[in-house]
């Protein structure tokens, strides 16, 4: 199968179509709202669609994948725009589909432990509802005040709580899914064990709005526990701190939360939400955020005490621990918004890599080497305890990877670095368009040759989010 080529426009016969399908008032095509839906928020990418779509129901979705198949449209959904590895992008034209009309959570099941939703509820919406019951969806990237659980699913998206939690992957019981056809199937069943066939719902989850459109979402829940504690620990020197990471874990400890950020990272942040909640002394290089929770108080104390005593071998300045839930929120909001804030001065670039969790020094320092050797300033922050680094690249004229050379060979480094030290490219941003031309570092050309067919059983006319994760041709 080779890449499709040409595909069909969007005619104004097809936008009547579209508009006789979800109503006129969701059928964009103005030059402002087709500039509004070019971008998400990898680096500076700029990809308008020919016709913006905002449908409600499954049924509208399934009418509208029945005509771009039968056309030879693209389609390319999309949640919220939160994502950072292009998912999103409507390079090839043709429609962009929005998930947005779909948010309502439609069922908290509190006998079972479940809740239904619509893909485009914001995933701290759906955390709060569940809490309210006193029941716990943990993950929660970053942007959780903004993304949408349907892109979550996409990317099997992580977020600081995976360290103890897991992530999206590990809560995702069953989705009603839109075939590129047009046809709708649910992957699974509402059940917490499920061995009959192959895995459609774990297929679904992480690819990336390539194999279908989700269009319910059926999640698991935990009881929510009753008290966390936070301590943050400054390092005078960034390798240690990602040595610290691995020997909590081998001391027995599972955090909650356990999250590296370099100082850059910290000052630039503090300085865009103008906040003075982590005192920065000079001679500090990085800040681990240490969370723990549970439901016995002074079970936490004694492990948090335990923690802070384990790490005075390191090289490490006065511990700070957050008093009450005001001290906590600000600084969770100050780790949550270093990726807007680097990327606002200048850091446009972002990897997401993964190893394993002790490989981490060793990351840090290749990571470092080749800014020095590319000419770059990099800085470095994320999911520590996950093994999983969000490297930011800031070079002056160079807002982009996707295309440009000299980045690209700086990139194919970092990944064989990566490859070599037994991790990935990916943690929870996914492929999407920009690290595509990358996946043949990490694994063979009979894996990609899988995921080729795979594709093609899904979607043999190649309309749903083409040239995402992977190209169709050999390449
Ligand atoms: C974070 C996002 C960028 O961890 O994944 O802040
Ligand atoms: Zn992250």
């Amino acid at each position: 199968m080779t890449e499709v080529e040409t595909y069909s426009s969007v005619t104004l016969e097809i936008v009547n179509e579209l508009k006789s399908i979800v109503g006129d008032n969701y059928v964009m095509v103005d030059e402002e709202t087709l500039s509004n839906y070019a971008h998400d928020e990898t680096e500076n990418l700029h990809f308008p669609p020919e016709v913006v779509v905002k449908p409600r129901t499954t049924e509208e979705i399934s009418r509208i994948m029945k005509l771009c198949n039968e056309q030879l449209i693209p389609v390319t959904p999309r949640g919220a725009g939160t994502g950072l590895s292009g998912g999103a992008l409507a390079h090839r034209g043709g429609v962009l589909l929005s998930t947005e009309r779909l948010n309502s959570i439609l069922k908290i099941d509190e006998r079972n432990h479940q809740v239904t939703t619509e893909p485009g509820v914001i995933t701290e919406v759906l955390m709060n509802e569940v809490k309210k019951v006193g029941l716990f969806y943990p993950p929660d990237p970053s942007s959780r005040g903004s993304c949408f659980i349907g892109g979550n699913i996409a990317e099997n998206s992580g977020g600081p709580k995976a360290v103890k939690y897991g992530v999206v992957k590990d809560y995702v019981l069953n989705l009603e899914v839109v075939l590129p056809n047009g046809e709708v199937i649910w992957t699974g069943a509402n059940v917490l064990k499920n061995s009959t066939g192959y895995n459609l719902t774990q297929l679904m989850v992480g690819s990336e709005g390539t194999l279908g459109i989700v269009t319910k979402i059926v999640l698991k829940l935990i009881p929510l526990p009753k008290y966390d504690l936070l301590m943050l620990v400054p390092f005078r020197n960034l390798e240690q701190a990602g040595e610290a990471v691995s020997e909590i874990f081998r001391a027995g400890f599972v955090p909650s939360g356990l999250e590296l950020m370099e100082i850059d990272a910290l000052q630039i942040v503090s300085k865009m939400v103008d906040s003075t909640a982590v005192p920065v002394t000079e001679d500090t290089a990085a800040h681990l955020i240490i969370e723990v929770d549970g439901n016995d108080m002074d079970v936490l104390m004694k492990d948090m005490e335990a923690i802070g005593e384990l790490l005075t071998k390191y090289d490490i300045g006065e511990l700070y621990f957050a008093d009450d839930a005001q001290q906590k929120a600000e600084l969770w909001k100050l780790r949550r918004r270093v990726a807007e804030a680097v990327k606002l001065i200048g850091y446009t670039i972002e990897e997401d890599t993964v190893v394993p969790r002790a490989e981490l020094p060793a990351l840090i320092r290749g990571a470092k080497a080749l800014g020095k050797e590319y000419n770059f300033k990099v800085v470095c922050y994320g999911h520590a305890g996950d093994g999983n680094l969000h490297i930011r690249i800031c070079k002056e004229g160079t807002p982009n990877s996707y295309g440009n050379e000299e980045m690209n060979s700086c990139l194919t480094a970092l990944f064989q670095l990566v490859h070599q030290l037994g991790g990935t490219i990916s943690g929870e941003h996914g492929i999407g368009l920009i690290q595509k031309g990358f996946m043949h570092i990490v694994m063979k050309e009979a894996n990609l040759k899988l995921m080729r067919e795979i594709k093609k059983a899904f979607d043999p006319n190649h309309i749903l989010n083409p040239g995402k994760i992977f190209d169709l041709k050999n390449d």
